[in-house]
């Protein structure tokens, strides 16, 4: 045991009126909801990146955590990781994610950095051993180092481009290593800061031929994970790539990869891409490239993808009647893609963010999940296309504008138009949440 988190007993489930700080009052792992334990249905996973490597900093001000594994050797990165499983532990969380350049230090030169990766993945391979943590995905950071400022994969210099795809390749074995469930691709300056100096055709040519690599070496290796894409807008680019969901798909279509690749979808971006959440899900779902949640939320005052825990339980309810709708995650889960304040100094605050978060989150599928069950949205959604069930309907799909054209003129059509009902299918909704 280190001693960060010392003194702090494991969080269990007390319900709803429990006082205890360190206590579950809805999330309850062995609870059943739609035929599912709650801890299958919603797969929380802890993000190496905001709990343990973050130090604080925002535009105006650097480290404000002093955190004793802060540094750059491998000693000191092996002491994260056992304050990060200890976290994992405490918390029954059943997975995690990570960056490469969170776990380990960055060495001198590209081979170092790989010795160092892979060092860490055989530690965080042991670590899993003794733990019920699984690996819900690993990723690479190519947003961080001066090397990436004009991207990764788009960047005018074909060395990075190269880097990049070495890097990738490293991360994608150390996933394959420890079992992850999904890889993941954020673009974080995949997109351009002024259209005077890019070339954006030759860039999302690049882009599209390095995702074909990736998917390629998926494949080679027998990796069975999912390959994510995780969509966001702006920042740090003022414009990037991967936008949002639709962007995302057409850019699979265009390069032949929208059988192999799915979508992250992170509630922040899809704010800032002026889209809901659930949207974004709902969108994924309908298209057959949903695939994993970056759970968040954004400060609605400033509008900046701040990752702060989610405590709004009825806004994420909408997200999660999505994914149970759609038949909830396959290889995906619900990762906390989300940093305490950087006034939030002590280990407890890291605890409780996540007590808190995950408790909106499984209110939030109670919630869904009674809406679901009760049956009445669905109805009034079906009831609203009935019309289309009828074999002239189907018929006429199939028919051209001339042929409607007399139909309608034969029929004299004329149609009444309907009340949506969307106030009462909202109060419907409340009922629930
Ligand atoms: C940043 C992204 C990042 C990805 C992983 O905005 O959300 O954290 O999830 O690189
Ligand atoms: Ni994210
Ligand atoms: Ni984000």
């Amino acid at each position: 045991m280190t001693e960060f988190f010392r003194d702090i007993p494991k969080v269990t489930y007390q319900g709803a009126s429990s006082p205890n700080e360190f206590a579950f009052r809805h999330y309850n792992p062995d609870e059943v909801v739609m035929g599912k334990r709650m801890e299958d249905h919603l797969r929380f996973a802890v993000a190496y990146w905001h709990s343990f490597a973050w130090p604080g900093g925002d535009p105006f001000g650097g480290q404000t955590f002093d955190r004793p594994w802060f540094g750059d050797t491998m000693d000191l990165a092996r002491l994260k990781a056992d304050v990060a499983f200890e976290m994992f532990d405490i918390l029954g969380a059943p997975f995690f994610c990570f960056h490469d350049a969170d776990a380990r230090p960055e060495g001198a030169n590209f081979a170092e950095s790989q010795r160092n990766l892979e060092e860490i993945t055989d530690y965080f391979a042991a670590k899993m051993e003794g733990s019920k943590t699984r690996l819900l995905w690993g990723t690479a950071n190519m947003f961080s180092h001066r090397r990436w400022m004009s991207g990764a994969s788009t960047n005018p210099d074909p060395e990075v481009f190269a880097y990049a795809a070495a890097t990738v390749k490293g991360c994608m074995d150390a996933t394959h290593r420890l079992g992850g469930a999904n890889y993941v691709l954020w673009g974080g300056r995949e997109g351009y800061e002024t259209l005077l100096n890019t070339d954006l055709g030759q860039e999302a040519d690049h882009m599209g031929r390095f995702l074909s690599m990736v998917v390629d070496y998926k494949h080679k290796i027998g990796f069975d994970g999912a390959i994510l894409i995780e969509p966001k807008p702006q920042e740090p680019s003022k414009h990037q790539y991967d936008y949002d969901v639709a962007t995302v798909y057409g850019f699979l279509c265009r390069y032949g990869l929208e059988k192999e690749v799915k979508v992250n979808i992170e509630q922040g971006h899809a704010i800032l891409a002026g889209h809901s959440f659930e949207h974004e899900i709902a969108l994924a779902t309908s298209l057959g490239i949903f695939g994993s949640i970056d759970m968040n939320r954004n400060d609605y005052q400033s509008g900046w993808d701040t990752d702060q825990f989610p405590n709004n339980h009825a806004e994420k309810a909408l997200a999660f009647y999505e994914i149970l709708r759609a038949g909830g995650y396959t290889t995906g889960g619900t990762n906390f893609d989300a940093k305490i304040r950087r006034q939030s100094l002590d280990p407890e605050d890291l605890i409780l963010a996540h007590v808190g978060g995950m408790d909106t989150c499984a209110r939030a599928l109670k919630a869904a999940a009674a809406c679901l069950e009760d049956g009445g949205l669905e109805a009034a959604r079906k009831e609203r296309y009935a019309g289309w069930e009828t074999p002239q309907a189907q018929a006429m799909l199939q028919s051209d504008l001339a042929a409607i054209s007399a139909d309608v003129l034969a029929r004299d059509v004329n149609p009444e138009p309907r009340s949506g009902r969307q106030e009462r299918l909202e109060n419907l909704w409340n009922r629930f949440v």
